[in-house]
């Protein structure tokens, strides 16, 4: 087994920070040496296999990006990462772990769906992957199936209020899921947003030849994501399950997060990235010799980009200052322009939807830490810790202390990252959404369950050491 040390570097938690050396042995971590500690200083240098200086730089858990679609079919396509490709990424963004979505997708067993997953995932993961899964059918067969998803490590389930024939389910299977949710203690996901409303607005303005990439964030209109925030929490409060609404973007959707959490309701939100950074605006001034006023279609997704004017992205920041949204996730759902967002060229609704930033998320939140929206160790609990405690990983996963999985970065805060115009980045996609973003901080050196992966910026890890992680239940619920 490797002995190593990680010495010199300001442990970041998400309580505190202090100066000390991490000792790890084999794939745990087990101590942190600090000042005044009697094994502290040279001897343990001595004699240990490798020591990381980590002078001047911050030692913190991986990253767990509880939000993926690996290989995800949509839209007549299949998302561009593979798990070998998207893990990869991850690891040299400084993520350790994931959560993917295994799919049933309709008139599939939940078993078959999520056996798929695990063909798909297994043997060719870089780092630690959980899944939740998918329930896009709710049956009498497919509600006994998710009673036993506990069993297999998977303690949470996504559902669909949005893509009505495709994932899409009615108040009336959310609320017999939710049933289930609410006896097991799986933590229901919700993707919120009126489907069945949006897709009627989304017809008109095709009639009428607004065909435009922007036209997708128009039809996808804040009201019906807040009505359907509302109705989820209704659903949830009616059933007593927990609920977690997934990407939120829209500022009207967290305020009916803090209002049912401020009735004492179990009820959770994320946001992602794109929805703190990017904007409507954006989208809309998007055009390229290459593609035109189509180069609005690299920043489709759902929920779709709010507009800056309506002060969505500050309400973002803002929420994840105050907790009314606990974590940060990607959604990462990454398709190429050439042959894949091109599918919705003279029709947006044919776009396919997705945002690929696994690569990107722990420098971008960290840029938030720099431009003073969050401090040091929210950075480190939106990331890591919460992550870990609301999908039941944590201690094993999301904190440095001995007995935990030898899961952490080494970031640089005076290192630069430049997402540039050529690709850089190791996600598979002929494009990037974050093109031009300037990145004040760098991921030095990443470690996997005691095993060093990426280090100057090189991956040097292997296909296959992720493991499947069986998750606990969540606990972070009150
Ligand atoms: N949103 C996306 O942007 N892509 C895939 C599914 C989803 O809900
Ligand atoms: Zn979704
Ligand atoms: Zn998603």
């Amino acid at each position: 087994m490797t002995t190593t040390l990680i010495s010199g570097g300001t442990v970041v938690s998400a309580t505190g920070r202090v100066e000390a050396d991490v000792l790890v042995d084999g794939e745990r971590i087990v101590a942190v040496l600090q000042p005044g500690s009697e094994l502290m200083g040279t001897d343990v240098a001595a004699s240990v296999d490798r020591v990381i200086d980590a002078t001047g730089k911050y030692v913190i858990p991986g990253g767990i990006d509880a939000h993926t679609h690996m290989q995800l079919p949509f839209g007549g396509t299949e998302a561009s990462d593979t798990f070998e490709s998207g893990t990869r990424a991850a690891a040299h963004g400084g993520t350790t772990s994931i959560i993917d979505f295994a799919v049933q997708t309709y008139g599939q067993r939940i078993e078959d769906g999520l056996a798929a997953w695990h063909e798909k995932a297994g043997g060719n993961c870089a780092i630690d992957y959980g899944f939740h899964q998918i329930v896009g059918d709710v049956n009498e067969a497919s509600l006994a199936a998710m009673r036993k998803l506990p069993d297999e490590g998977i303690t949470s389930f996504k559902m669909f209020m949005a893509y009505p024939g495709v994932f899409y389910s009615d108040d009336a299977q959310i609320l017999r899921a939710m049933q289930v949710s609410r006896d097991t203690g799986l933590l229901t996901m919700m993707h919120a947003e009126n489907g069945p409303a949006i897709d009627v607005l989304a017809q008109q303005l095709i009639d009428e030849g607004k065909t435009d990439p922007h036209y997708h964030g128009i039809a996808r209109a804040w009201e019906m994501e807040e009505e359907a925030t509302h109705r989820a929490i209704m659903l949830a409060k009616l059933t007593g399950a927990p609920l977690y609404v997934v990407h939120v973007s829209a500022k009207q959707a967290v305020e009916q997060l803090a209002w049912a959490r401020d009735r004492g309701q179990n009820v959770y939100g994320e946001t992602c990235p794109q929805y703190l950074y990017l904007s409507l605006e954006d989208q809309l001034g998007a055009k390229s010799d290459e593609w035109g006023a189509f180069e609005g279609a690299k920043w489709v997704c759902s929920t779709p980009l709010r507009s800056r004017a309506e002060g969505h992205q500050d309400s973002m920041w803002q929420a994840l200052r105050t907790n009314d949204l606990q974590m940060v996730s990607t959604d990462h759902c990454p398709f190429c322009m050439k042959d894949q967002k091109e599918l919705g060229l003279g029709d947006f609704r044919k776009i396919p939807n997705g945002i690929g930033s696994i690569e990107h998320r722990m420098d971008l939140m960290y840029q938030g830490v720099v431009t003073g929206e969050i401090t040091l160790e929210r950075w480190v609990e939106l990331t890591s810790t919460t992550p870990a405690r609301m999908f039941g990983l944590y201690g094993t996963k999301g904190v440095i202390q001995p007995g935990a999985d030898a899961d952490i970065v080494v970031y640089d805060p005076n290192g630069h990252t430049s997402i540039g115009l050529e690709k850089t980045h190791h996600m598979n996609m002929d494009y990037s959404a974050w093109e031009g973003y300037e990145i004040d901080g760098k991921v030095d050196t990443v470690m996997s369950r005691g095993k060093v992966v990426v280090e100057d910026d090189t991956y040097v890890g292997a296909k296959g050491d992720g493991r499947f992680l069986k998750r606990g239940l969540s606990q972070y619920l009150i």
